[in-house]
């Protein structure tokens, strides 16, 4: 087992928010990222976490958020509270969402939570006007990371005119680059719920500052259920919390091998040497179709002509990946 603090991490400082649906899949990317937090050695501040509707309801994504910051101890990060629906459609969530109708697999109906809990409340702001003013105050220093629908975002940018200016850099975790989905055939799941915010997100004047990681190249970084199982699973760590009941079944059922796609991107973030293989080019997102409402639209053939607007990760060493979340979830991380 590897040992914690062991990570060469990018080593340019980062001021960073992220902004998730958590999740078990953001939990375990939310634990690579505050690991990083903690490190004194790490240049990487975590200044903000926005939640957002997506695995489930906002209510329950806040609650998970301080459950995942209780597992750590970290106390000095303002949680702000979204977008409870999407900018236009309404999203009607499935009888079984993936992780959970909380999106933690009802951990915390489990006994023992191995968590000291905090007393912890939100923030008054509101998550989209939060990534306003802080966008604002670290003008070209912020990086954002967006781990579910881009809602919160969607909305910043329709109420700041220069919030992509003042943004330094934005990763997301969704969508695709090769029309493979998985809650529809050609539809990932951040994108699904809320297509017109991917939309706003994607048609704004970023200038190529836009890092996504789509649903495809998660799929190449799976881990074996076997590792999963019998290395990762077995670290005994206030971590594990997230992985208590994650939903390995699922997985098991619908992959036969586990990933969090959150993870992947969280580990593109905190150390880009783990990227094996990227491109740019053009993107944007389909509103009208009958099956594909919220597939990414890639020009692979360039036939638009338009200026590439996105850096699409392809594939990342699988094994650093698993090397870093052996590192996060060993027990001497967060004490
Ligand atoms: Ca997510």
């Amino acid at each position: 087992m590897y040992a914690a603090g062991l990570l060469n991490y990018s080593e340019h400082p980062m001021k960073v928010i992220i902004d998730t649906d958590a999740g078990v899949d953001d939990a375990v990317a939310l634990f690579l990222a505050l690991a990083a937090h903690k490190d004194p050695k790490c240049p990487f501040e975590i200044i903000g976490i926005t939640c957002v509707l997506g695995n489930t309801g906002v209510d329950n994504v806040c609650r998970n958020v301080f459950t995942v910051l209780d597992s750590t101890g970290v106390s000095n990060i303002p949680v702000f509270r979204g977008a409870d629906t999407p900018l236009v459609q309404p999203f009607i969530r499935g009888e079984s969402p993936f992780f959970g109708v909380d999106g933690f697999g009802g951990v915390h109906s489990l006994p023992n939570i191995p968590v000291v809990k905090q007393e912890r409340t939100l923030e008054k702001e509101s998550a989209p006007l939060a990534l306003v003013r802080l966008a604002r105050e670290f003008q070209g220093e912020l990086t954002v990371v967006a781990l579910g629908p881009c809602t919160n975002l969607g909305i910043a940018i329709n109420i700041d005119p220069n919030f992509v200016k003042n943004v330094k850099e934005l990763y997301i975790m969704g969508g695709n680059s090769h029309g493979v989905g998985n809650i529809r055939p050609c539809v990932e799941f951040n994108f699904f719920v809320d297509p017109e915010s991917a939309f706003v997100v994607l048609s704004a004047a970023w200038n190529q500052k836009i890092v996504m990681v789509p649903l495809e190249t998660c799929k190449l970084a799976m881990s074996s259920m076997e590792w999963r199982k019998q290395v990762l699973g077995t670290i005994k760590s206030s971590c594990s919390i997230s992985l208590k009941k994650g939903l390995l079944q699922r997985f098991e059922k619908d992959y036969g091998s586990w990933c969090s796609c959150d993870a992947v991107c969280m580990a593109v973030l905190l150390k880009p040497s783990i990227i094996s293989k990227s491109s740019t080019n053009y993107c944007t997102v389909e509103l009208q179709g009958a099956h594909t409402r919220g597939q990414v639209v890639v020009d692979h053939p360039q036939k638009t002509g338009k200026p590439h607007n996105v850096t699409i990760i392809e594939q990342i060493q699988l094994a650093e990946l698993e090397r870093m979340l052996l590192s996060t979830f060993h027990p001497s991380t967060f004490i």
